[in-house]
């Protein structure tokens, strides 16, 4: 591969990872783009399904590879993952998950040392601590999706209730992708202005923010979408050195005296990954939610082997 050429590699191309190539592919983010999956077959017939859009498209190129197509990519996503099983605990299906890690990651690892993995597989922020530990690299290149999604859920359910562009409305969920994560209301705000909310209204947005994703599997199966549009967010502010600022699950290094564990938090993103984590200033009450948040998740990686 050349030299200045961009290259992204998805892994796991089923629902999120088909829609998220699909999405670097419709917003020209890659000069090559590569899908992975154990169910080649699949990978095969997106690559030429994707391949017949370009007529209408930049040029990207697009092909269904194998491990060694890891070799210079700038950015491995991986959207890889097992489907609960009827009557499986989630432990159950976490010890699956990380079987699926293991082997994805010791093959990504013999041909990449220095690009940055960009994990979506749920629970994401166990997922992303257990890659990080195998692989060892600096721990700014080792990326979750953290709470990114759920943050944008919950921006455009108050732009929703306010009448507000979500884009122009500052808001924040931390700590787990997952039921133990939490609002922090007491900085959300529009252009600096606290917002005009009752306390059940902003109960009611966040229990919709935070079960979104029960909903929508109810109703169609899986969500995928919109945390395509996160992953390509996140690739953006990678590959243009950005230094956004999102919302992605990065290792807690005594933050409000959480550590060692991977939570979602507002992080500074550029071309070296996740460049600082911010510490916002939050109230005893949410830093408590923080702690119980990051005790659950300590629970969960003490029930796997990393
Ligand atoms: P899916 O449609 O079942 O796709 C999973 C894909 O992974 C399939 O194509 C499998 O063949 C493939 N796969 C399984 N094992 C391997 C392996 N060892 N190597 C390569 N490929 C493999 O699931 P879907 O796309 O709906 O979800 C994927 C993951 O994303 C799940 O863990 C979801 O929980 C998670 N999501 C995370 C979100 C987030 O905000 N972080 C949001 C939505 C879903």
């Amino acid at each position: 591969m050349e030299k200045n050429k961009t290259k992204i590699v998805v892994i796991g191309v089923g629902a999120v990872g088909a829609t998220t190539a699909y999405t670097l592919l419709l917003r020209e983010r890659a000069d090559e783009l590569v899908l992975i999956d154990a169910n080649k077959n699949k990978a095969v017939g997106d690559a030429i399904d994707m391949n017949h859009g370009l007529p209408f498209l930049g040029k990207t190129k697009v092909w269904a590879g194998d491990y060694e197509d890891c070799r210079g990519a700038d950015i491995i996503v991986i959207t890889a993952g097992a489907a609960q099983r009827q009557g499986e605990t989630r432990i159950d299906l976490l010890k699956r998950n990380v079987g699926i890690f293991e082997s994805i990651m010791t093959e990504v690892l013999k041909y990449n040392q220095d690009g940055i993995i960009l994990i979506a597989s749920n629970p994401v922020d166990i997922m992303s601590y257990f890659s990080w530990k195998k692989s060892q690299w600096p721990v700014e290149r080792i990326i979750g999706s953290g709470t990114l999604l759920d943050s944008a859920r919950f921006r455009y359910l108050i732009g929703e209730e306010l009448d507000i562009d979500p884009r122009s409305v500052h808001a924040h969920i931390i700590g787990e992708h997952g039921d133990s994560e939490l609002p922090l209301w007491s900085l959300a705000n529009i252009a600096g202005t606290r917002l005009k909310l009752s306390d059940e209204q902003k109960e009611q947005i966040f229990l919709n923010t935070r079960d979104a994703a029960y909903e929508i599997i109810q109703a169609k199966g899986a969500t995928y979408y919109a945390i395509a549009l996160a992953l390509d967010r996140i690739c953006t502010a990678i590959l243009r050195d950005e230094g956004a600022v999102l919302n992605v699950s990065t290792l807690l290094k005594d933050y409000h005296g959480v550590s060692d564990v991977y939570l979602g938090v507002p992080c500074i993103v550029d071309r070296n990954g996740v460049r600082e984590v911010l510490e916002l200033e939050i109230t005893e009450e949410e830093k408590t939610l923080l702690h119980r948040s990051a005790d659950k998740l300590k629970g969960l990686i003490q029930t796997i082997d990393v």
